[in-house]
């Protein structure tokens, strides 16, 4: 127990209506009803960062993209109070860094490094090799020269290029697949050089920035058995050889039901065990499996029980010495990626309403962070 009068007015803010309270009376069209009275003064809430030993990080938009904190800044002053991490939801990609063949475009993540380092946070680099298809450059996608060259060179000049500003780097991500027989992601990059890309991309990073820590990132390795034991069998065999893998990102995008709490604890323990660090990456907690068009009470209830039980599995599972963070991928429930994905869906996965006001899940995490 960190602090017993902290937690006291934690508790007082949940139970008069700070945190539990809330009006079911909203619409499906309006996020801005789910604002209603979960909130609690901006004031009286603590501050996330000040209650872990460890980063706590917060995705954003930067540059002109939508939601951008160059634009949107009635998002500033909840993103400075909690958060000293910050990782760029889009425009650290490969096809924003990378966009032509001899052409790498710097300055909107230099402008965010420069804000985080304006405002005490540091900046983790997401990523530097994924899949994704809108996020790989045309000109990479028609590439008929040699693969692995143009791929080192790509991880060289970037990693090299934030050497100093960028602390930590997703190197590659979502590179494993458990549906595959190789267990590999059949991406484009396998498809040209098999999964030695993976172990060149690492080995590139290292060597244009030896200070910066790397991880490898991937979703559902908690939540799929064979998922996180071919991720374990690749770790195993890197280090068997040397290669520079220093940590494990879980991206946590889960849901208020399922996988249980003692197999996550139980991810996040083998890799642990492993010696590696192990940062919770893109955290967000879904609710509505079941298309309801309310964000009940005891939904938000049950959502801040998962927060809280996942936070507390990962500070089980990892020794303080290892813990790379905790990262929420995304501020307002409205503006989260999973409700760009289908207009008849909506949900509400996140820590904040959509005027700032923390929800029942934020309290969440400051119970499982002060429980430490
Ligand atoms: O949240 C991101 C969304 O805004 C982007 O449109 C999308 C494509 O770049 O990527 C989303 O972030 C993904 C992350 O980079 C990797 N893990 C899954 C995230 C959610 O799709």
């Amino acid at each position: 127990m960190k602090n017993l009068v902290l937690l006291a007015l934690i508790s007082c803010l949940v139970a008069c209506g700070g945190g539990g309270g809330g009006s079911n009376h909203q619409t499906s069209s309006t996020y801005a009803s789910s604002i209603s009275s979960d909130s609690s003064s901006f004031s009286s809430v603590p501050a996330l960062k000040d209650l872990a030993d460890f980063p706590i990080g917060m995705e954003v938009s930067a540059a002109d993209q939508p939601r951008s904190i160059f634009i949107e800044k009635s998002q500033l002053p909840t993103i400075n109070k909690h958060f000293n991490s910050l990782v760029a939801g889009v425009i650290m990609k490969m096809s924003f860094l990378h966009p032509e063949e001899f052409n790498y475009h710097y300055t909107d993540a230099d402008d965010l490094a420069d804000y985080a380092a304006e405002n005490g946070m540091i900046l983790h680099g997401h990523t530097l090799i994924w899949h994704w298809d809108s996020q790989i450059p045309d000109w990479m996608k028609n590439y008929t020269g040699d693969w692995q060259a143009m791929l080192d060179d790509h991880v060289t000049q970037i990693t090299a290029h934030f050497a100093g500003k960028v602390v930590s780097w997703d190197v590659v991500n979502e590179a494993i697949d458990p549906e595959t027989e190789s267990g590999f992601r059949e991406s484009i990059f396998y498809q040209k050089l098999g999964s030695k890309y993976i172990e060149n991309a690492f080995i590139a990073a290292r060597e244009a920035d030896p200070a910066a820590v790397l991880y490898y990132n991937d979703f559902a390795m908690e939540a799929s058995q064979r998922k996180l034991e071919l991720m374990l069998a690749m770790l195993d065999d890197f280090k068997e050889r040397g290669i520079p893998v220093d940590g494990v990102g879980f991206q946590m995008h889960t849901n208020i039901f399922d996988p249980s709490i003692e197999q996550i604890q139980a991810s996040f323990k083998a890799v642990a065990d492993r010696g590696y660090i192990v940062r919770i990456s893109e955290m967000d907690v879904t609710v509505n499996r079941f298309n309801e068009q309310f964000f009940y009470n005891h939904i938000k209830e049950l959502q801040k029980q998962r927060y809280k039980n996942i936070i507390k599995a990962y500070l089980a599972a990892v020794p303080a010495a290892q813990r790379g963070g905790i990262t929420f991928w995304g501020l307002v429930d409205g503006e989260s990626w999973v409700n760009e994905l289908d207009p008849d869906y909506r949900d509400w996965p996140l820590l904040f309403n959509d005027d700032y006001s923390p929800k029942p899940a934020f309290f969440g995490v400051v119970e499982a962070l002060l429980d430490e």
